[in-house]
C-alpha cells in the first residue's frame, strides 16, 4: 500500500522486494571497503532482519545491496520511510548520507550519472551507540528492531522539484486552506504551478517564491468536514512543470475550550488505546492487513483514539486512521530520557532533528490531533524544563493546529507542563507500588480510583486544571490464558477488574477529558534484566495478546467504551 503523498508525473520506483544481503555482526562501521564486501543472503525490504529466525537477536551491521536503474544523467532521491536503527548510503561506492531514527522518514539526494544501472548499497547497524545513534536507549520497555523496517522509493526529480506540499485548515466550515509548497533543487524565482482538487481544475498561475516556498490560500468547492463518523478526505494536487505531488487532507479543527477538548467545534472523549507497532512474525515491519486488523479491533471495541507509542508512526498507518475516522496523537521517539540526555548537545541536535521530521512527514493527517515528545522523561530535573520549553515552542511553531502535550509519570515533581495544551497522565496505581498499597493486599485495584482523583486533585491545586486532562497510560499485565482464583497480579481476571474501574472512572467523570489504555497489544520488551518485570521478555499489558487474540478485559473495555458511543 503505498502511503500519501501520490505522484501522477513524477517517476517514482518502489524499492521493496528482495535485495542482496549479508550480516557482519560486530564490526566498527568506518572500516567498511563497500567494495570487498561478499553477499551471503537475501532480505526483504521492509522487514526487520532481527525478526527473522536466521538474524534473532543479533546486534551488528548489515549491508543490504540493490542494483537500481535511473535515467542517466537525471537527478534521483531516495525516500526512505524508516531505517533501524542508523544507516549510510551508498551509491555507486560513494556515501550520499546517513541517519539514525528508526522510526522516521528521510530522503538521500543522489549524485547524477551517465550510467543507467547504478549500485545502491545501505549499511544499517542495530547496535546501541550513544554517539551516532542517541535516541535509541537499550533501557526501553520495547525492542529495538534493526533493517530497512518501512518501504524505501526511487523518485527522479528535475532541477527544480517540490519537496513538500502542506495543508492548513484555516475554515473548516467553508473549506478554506493555505497549501504551502516548499521546493528543492536549484534555485528558482517564480513557479508556474497548477492546483486540483479530487483531480478537477481549481486554480494555476505564476508564483513567486519566498525562501525556497510558495503559499497559496485555496478555497475547497462544496466542502465536507472530516470526522470521526464521516472521515472526508480530498486530494490535492499540485502539478509544477513534469512535476507533481499529490497530497490528501481533510477539513476539521482540533482544539481545547476549559476542561475540553473539540473537534470541529464539539466536546469529544478520547477513548481508545497506546498501540506499539509490533508483532512476533514481523517485528516493527507489520503488513497492511495487520495494521487493518488492529483498526478494526479498536473500532469493535468502541476506541475512538490511538496514541501512537513511542515513535512516529507508519504513514500507511495513519492513512488508514485518516479514512477509518480515529483520532491520533503522533509522538517522537523517546523513553523516560535523563538528565543526561538534556545536557547533552548531540542528544539534543537528534532530538529536534525528529522533532521536524515528524511534523513534515504527518503535517496533512487530520486523524493525528495531538503531537508528542519524551515519554515520561525525567521532567522533575531543572536541565528539563529548557529542552521542554524549546520543544513545545517549536512543534507550535512549526504546527500550531494540533494540540501539544507529553506524558508525564511524575506529576507531583514534574516542573515542565505549564505550556502544554492538554495534561497526559501515566499512572500505575494496583500495578506497580508506590500508590498506597499494603503487603497484606488482596485487592490493589481498589487504589485506582482513589489515585485518579488525587491526580485531579492536585491539578486543581497547582494551576493546571484549566485545561483538558487524559490518563495517556494507565493499565495491568495479564498472561494471555493465565486464569486463577485467587485473581492477583498477571491473571487475566484481575486485569478485567483493573480495566472496569478504570473504564467506569473515565466514562463517568467529565473533568477526565480521554483516556488510552496500556496497552493494545503484548509487545516484545527489552530482552535485559529488566525482563525479570516481563514474563516472556514481553509487556503483557495488552487487552490482546501479541497474536490479538482477546484476553477477558476486552469485552469490559468493549462494554464501557461502547455505551459511550464516542465514534458516532
Ligand atoms: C511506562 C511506559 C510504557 C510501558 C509502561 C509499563 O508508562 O511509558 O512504555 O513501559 O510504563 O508497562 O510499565
Amino acid at each position: 500500500m503505498k502511503s500519501y503523498p501520490h505522484f501522477s508525473q513524477r517517476k517514482v520506483i518502489p524499492l521493496d522486494g528482495t535485495w542482496d544481503f549479508t550480516f557482519l555482526g560486530n564490526v566498527p562501521v568506518n572500516h567498511i571497503d563497500i567494495s570487498s564486501i561478499t553477499f551471503t543472503d537475501k532480505m526483504i525490504v521492509p522487514a526487520a532482519y532481527d525478526a527473522l529466525p536466521a538474524y534473532a537477536g543479533k546486534r551488528g551491521l548489515a549491508v543490504y545491496r540493490k542494483f537500481i536503474r535511473i535515467s542517466p544523467g537525471s537527478l534521483a532521491r531516495i525516500h526512505f520511510e524508516a531505517v533501524s536503527m542508523w544507516c549510510q548510503v551508498y551509491i555507486d561506492g560513494i556515501n550520499c548520507g546517513e541517519h539514525a531514527c528508526g522510526y522516521s522518514g528521510f530522503w538521500v539526494d543522489l549524485p547524477s550519472s551517465g550510467q543507467d544501472i547504478r549500485e545502491l548499497v545501505v549499511l544499517v547497524d542495530n547496535r546501541f551507540d550513544l554517539e551516532r545513534i542517541p535516541l535509541h536507549e537499550p533501557y526501553f520497555d520495547f525492542y529495538h528492531w534493526g533493517g530497512i523496517i518501512r518501504s524505501a522509493w526511487l523518485h527522479e526529480v528535475p532541477t527544480s522539484f517540490i519537496d513538500t506540499v502542506h495543508i492548513s485548515v484555516l475554515d473548516f466550515e467553508n473549506g478554506k486552506i493555505n497549501v504551502k509548497i516548499k521546493f528543492g533543487g536549484e534555485h528558482v524565482d517564480n513557479v508556474p504551478l497548477k492546483f486540483y482538487i479530487d483531480d478537477k481544475p481549481l486554480t494555476g498561475g505564476n508564483y513567486s517564491i519566498q525562501d525556497g516556498i510558495v503559499k497559496v490560500d485555496l478555497d475547497v468547492p462544496n466542502p465536507q468536514p472530516w470526522s470521526i463518523q464521516s472521515p472526508k478526505l480530498y486530494q490535492m494536487k499540485v502539478i509544477y512543470l513534469e512535476d507533481d505531488m499529490i497530497v490528501r487532507f481533510g477539513l476539521r479543527k482540533v482544539e481545547t475550550s476549559g476542561k475540553q477538548i473539540l473537534l470541529n467545534g464539539k466536546p469529544i472523549k478520547l477513548l481508545g488505546y497506546n498501540r506499539h507497532e509490533s508483532h512476533p512474525q514481523f517485528g516493527p515491519a507489520v503488513p497492511d492487513s495487520l495494521m487493518l486488523a488492529d483498526l478494526q479491533m479498536l473500532r469493535d471495541l468502541g476506541a475512538n483514539f490511538i496514541r501512537g507509542s513511542h515513535y512516529q508512526q507508519d504513514q500507511r498507518f495513519l492513512d488508514l486512521c485518516d479514512e477509518m475516522g480515529f483520532l491520533v496523537w503522533e509522538e517522537a521517539l523517546g523513553w523516560q530520557q535523563l538528565p543526561r540526555h538534556f545536557n547533552d548537545t548531540n542528544y539534543v541536535k537528534a532530538h529536534f532533528a525528529q522533532i521536524r521530521e515528524m511534523i513534515s512527514t504527518s503535517y496533512n493527517h487530520p486523524c493525528v490531533i495531538m503531537l508528542g515528545f519524551l515519554n515520561e522523561a525525567h521532567t522533575e530535573a531543572d536541565s528539563a524544563k529548557p529542552l521542554f520549553d524549546e520543544t513545545i515552542a517549536l512543534i507550535k511553531s512549526l504546527d500550531p493546529d494540533r494540540l501539544v502535550t507529553y506524558a508525564t509519570c511524575r506529576l507531583k515533581q514534574d516542573i515542565c507542563l505549564e505550556p502544554v495544551d492538554v495534561v497526559s497522565l501515566n499512572i500505575y496505581p494496583g500495578w506497580y507500588p508506590g500508590w498506597g498499597e499494603t503487603w497484606d493486599e488482596n485487592d490493589p485495584s481498589r487504589l485506582i480510583q482513589p489515585a485518579m482523583h488525587d491526580c485531579l486533585k492536585f491539578l486543581e491545586e497547582s494551576g493546571l486544571g484549566d485545561r483538558p486532562v487524559i490518563f495517556s497510560e494507565i493499565g495491568a499485565d495479564a498472561i494471555y490464558g493465565w486464569h486463577d482464583p485467587m485473581q492477583g497480579h498477571w491473571t487475566e481476571e484481575y486485569q478485567a477488574k483493573y480495566l472496569d474501574k478504570v473504564c467506569e472512572e473515565v466514562t463517568g467523570n467529565e473533568n477526565i477529558s480521554g483516556l488510552s489504555i496500556w496497552q493494545f497489544c503484548d509487545v516484545r520488551s527489552a530482552p535485559n534484566y529488566y525482563s525479570l518485570h516481563r514474563p516472556r521478555a514481553f509487556n503483557n499489558k495488552g487487552t490482546v495478546d501479541e497474536y490479538r487474540r482477546p484476553k477477558q478485559a476486552y469485552g469490559v473495555v468493549k462494554s464501557y467504551f461502547s455505551k459511550m458511543d464516542v465514534r458516532k
